[in-house]
């Protein structure tokens, strides 16, 4: 990303928002112990509270994380006419400032994968061509590595929900054909227009994401902030030795809405690069999305439509970042 002057920074990003610093770390974010014979309990009461959980004695290798951030950063900082050569997205590739296609914009960089190495998009193989040979294999191990862990959370919380088929949501991630995905977000400090709105610029403004759940693991550089149901924001302690788990907009429907999806976004640290890598599973493109038959109590209805993840899909990329994206998709 390209350090620019005063007034023309100002220029160039007015569209990006900025809002009051907020100090207060937030205590109680649900910890959930892989280990833990109690674990599937815990993830389903964390579900249900806040559809956000933190995930500790998860069983991916340190050095997974810590060689992949070591190239994600070595990757940022290329020149930006090499990065560029890597996008505009498509929505895989890189992108810079623009999120999504329909004007959202954030002090961000990143670079959008497709999760499946079997499917690996031209862009990626063209980022992967273009970098240092280690940088795919980074990028695999750790994807692989995220992806084992997430089925056996998903599963832990099929078990917890007393759902008989423990493996009716990791089916759908393990499939050949689930449509994951995987990013990698950087957002650069920028003390400069901090210090002149006096406020935290926004890297990633509020959203929930589309998928069944999202893993996400990032460097020691705070920012991210979760919606509390009450609709405060709070900040989320960095703890890069763990993963943030949230729910994501398809799990919400597939509960019927006893887990709801995670209103989140991120601030950028004045002084700190953050660095993030988030592994988002999704179900394939036909999978019809309605609530799980066996969540759906005697004399209760489906509060959705039914709908494949295609046709939600289809639909999340033409909304804007904060639109509610369920609403078209609800039951009167
Ligand atoms: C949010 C979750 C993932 O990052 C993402 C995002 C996608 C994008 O960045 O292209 C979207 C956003 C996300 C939801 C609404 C649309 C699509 C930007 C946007 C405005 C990759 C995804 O799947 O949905």
């Amino acid at each position: 990303m390209v350090v620019l002057s005063q007034p023309a920074l100002i220029d160039h990003f007015s569209l990006i928002k900025a809002c009051k610093p907020t100090s207060s770390f937030f205590s109680g974010i649900p910890v959930v112990d892989l280990s833990d014979p109690g674990a599937s309990t815990f993830i389903v009461r964390a579900c249900e509270e806040f559809g956000f959980f933190k995930v500790v004695n998860h069983g991916v290798p340190m050095e997974f994380m810590t060689m992949l951030e070591s190239e994600a950063l070595k990757f940022f900082s290329l020149p930006q006419s090499d990065k560029d050569k890597a996008g505009p997205p498509d929505p895989f590739g890189y992108g810079s400032k623009r999120i999504g296609p329909n004007g959202d914009v954030g002090w961000i960089e990143y670079l959008l994968l497709n999760s499946n190495p079997d499917v690996v998009s031209e862009k990626s193989l063209l980022i992967f061509r273009q970098n240092p040979e280690i940088f795919r294999p980074a990028v695999e191990n750790y994807v692989s590595a995220v992806k084992k862990m997430a089925f056996k959370i998903v599963e832990l919380m099929a078990d917890g929900l007393g759902i008989g088929d423990r493996n009716v949501l990791s089916r759908l991630l393990r499939d050949e054909k689930s449509d994951s995905c995987f990013r990698l977000n950087h957002y650069p400090p920028c003390p400069e227009l901090q210090a002149l709105s006096g406020r935290n610029l926004i890297g990633f403004g509020e959203h929930t994401d589309p998928q069944i759940i999202s893993v996400l693991r990032s460097n020691n550089t705070s920012g991210l902030q979760i919606s509390l149901r009450d609709g405060t924001w709070v900040s989320v302690p960095s703890d890069h030795t763990s993963f943030f788990i949230n729910v994501g907009d398809s799990l919400q429907v597939m509960t019927n809405g006893r887990f709801r999806s995670l209103k989140h976004r991120v601030l950028v640290e004045p002084r700190k690069s953050r660095v993030s890598m988030i592994y988002f599973g999704g179900p394939p493109l036909n999978e019809k999305i309605a609530p799980l038959p066996c969540l759906v109590a005697e004399g209760e209805e489906s509060k959705y439509k039914e709908f494949t993840w295609w046709e939600y899909k289809k639909s999340a990329y033409k909304s804007r970042l904060a639109d509610y994206r369920l609403g078209l998709f609800e039951k009167s």
